[in-house]
């Protein structure tokens, strides 16, 4: 499968792709702007994705083109065929390795043989495709949503992801079978209510004042099984699994499975060890797990846009024979999303963002972690952000005891009450939940508790992002 991509230039256009890719097995990330801004163009866009085409030897399928805003009343004025050819020398400056605007005109029946006149049929055809194809979409109104499968919500191990809906396999012979469908999810980071009142003494909520009710914040995100994240997948070390993807989102996409070590082919690295699983396909992965450890999958396809969107998870391999007993293990995704005012979709091309999320939810919305005085308590994260979060924890010492290489030996493990989580990273900590209370837990990086960067009622409990509590019950 060839993957062709068609850069449309016009008055105006700033282009930033996420992702350029070769014919078939090279990628290369790239970002280039191509300037100035001409005369008749009333703003800047950033297209939120580039327009592509996905073809096999039978089919092309054209997704949508970047959104390309002009003046509308000088929409008519096309660019001029020397301004594009300008154009085209740049980006083939700028190091685009398959771009050609004659190849790809040519295969439409466009360009050639076109070189005069104003209006060329290449002209044409960029201005038909701009006006034709809108931005790509959160989902597809084409592509029917599939409800969670059945084994959603069924217990398939120990780990309790917060706020997010356990997932149960189906054995095939030795196989554990897993169904994850990538899909668009509509996720409430908050619901705009108050803390709860039964965790938090009455008297202790006196707000000093600077207290006020969170807003509702719904977001139109990308997760599986109806899940942003996805759901923990959890097995044990030697099982054979396989997971079937189902892809139901408005472009292809694939799963890596991060930290695991299988075979080249099922990386999930798509453009490289497979071709991406296109919109409506399904994509069956199979290997053998050896290792043991917190770990996570997510996106292979499109990265910077789809785990932006929220398309990720843990993957979690118990040992054959545990250390020791474990009695409440947690898991935490923390993911970050730039929300605008009024809009419920991120921006995936700034870095400023604005709502911090453990497993897609913020404070006050998020799990309380409820153990008992004595109990053993052991807490995974993982982070699918572009910073570190230094996770926090009140009245407790724990020791870090895993990575997303695995266990660290015992002799090695280091005591602390905050854990720095770098991108890409997972943490595992262990402690005795011996001193009884309700106990803050929290990123220490005190913008990712607020939300939206606009509610701050800081004066008695911080109220937002990743932000939670452990009730150690007597
Ligand atoms: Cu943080």
């Amino acid at each position: 499968m060839g993957v062709r991509i068609v850069l449309q230039l016009t008055e105006g256009y700033f282009i930033t792709p996420p992702t350029i890719f070769g014919q078939g097995t090279t990628i290369k990330q790239n970002r280039i702007n191509i300037m100035p801004k001409p005369r008749g163009v009333s703003r800047w866009v950033t297209p939120p994705f580039l327009g592509m085409e996905y073809s096999d030897k039978r089919t092309v399928i054209r997704r949508r083109s970047p959104r390309v805003l002009l003046n509308p009343r000088r929409s008519k004025a096309m660019l001029k065929r020397r301004k594009f050819l300008k154009a085209v020398g740049t980006a083939l400056a700028a190091g685009i390795p398959v771009f050609s605007g004659r190849q790809a005109f040519s295969e439409s029946g466009g360009m050639e043989g076109h070189g005069h006149g104003a209006k060329s049929k290449a002209e044409g055809l960029i201005h038909k495709s701009m006006g034709t194809y809108p931005p790509v979409a959160w989902a597809d109104p084409k592509i029917r949503i599939s409800s969670p499968p059945p084994l959603m919500g069924k217990q398939a191990g120990q780990v309790h992801t917060l706020n997010v809906p356990p997932l149960g396999y189906e054995m095939d012979g030795d196989v554990k079978v897993f169904t994850v469908i990538a899909q668009p999810v509509k996720r409430y980071l908050t619901e705009g209510r108050m803390p709860d009142e039964s965790i938090v003494q009455a008297s202790n909520l006196f707000t000093g004042g600077m207290h006020h009710r969170n807003l509702p914040k719904e977001a139109r995100l990308w997760g599986y099984n109806g899940s942003m994240p996805g759901p923990t997948i959890e097995a044990t070390q030697g099982d054979r699994v396989r997971i079937i993807m189902k892809n139901e989102l408005p472009e292809p996409t694939s799963i890596h499975w991060h930290g695991l070590e299988v075979p080249n082919d099922m990386d999930g690295a798509a453009g490289v060890t497979q071709p991406p699983t296109l919109p409506g396909d399904t994509f069956i992965y199979e290997f053998t797990l050896h290792q043991v450890g917190t770990y996570m999958y997510h996106t292979g396809f499109n990265m910077m846009k789809q785990d932006g969107m929220g398309l990720g998870g843990f993957f979690v391999i118990h040992p054959k024979r545990a250390r020791h007993k474990i009695d409440k293990d947690f898991a935490i995704m923390l993911q970050a999303f730039a929300l605008e005012p009024g809009n419920d979709r991120p921006n995936l091309v700034t870095m400023d963002f604005n709502w911090f999320t453990f497993n897609g939810k913020v404070a006050p919305d998020i799990e309380v972690m409820t153990v008992r005085q004595g109990d053993r308590v052991r807490m995974r994260f993982g982070n699918l952000t572009m910073s570190s979060h230094p996770i926090h924890i009140h009245g407790h010492t724990w020791k870090v005891v895993g990575t997303e290489g695995g266990p660290i030996p015992e002799t090695a493990q280091w005591p602390g009450n905050t854990i720095n989580v770098p991108p890409g990273t997972t943490r595992d900590v262990e402690f005795i939940a011996s001193n009884p209370g309700v106990w803050r837990i929290h990123c220490h990086k005190l913008h990712h508790i607020i939300n939206a960067h606009a509610d701050i009622p800081m004066g008695i409990m911080p109220h937002g992002g990743m932000f939670t509590f452990v009730r150690v019950v007597p």
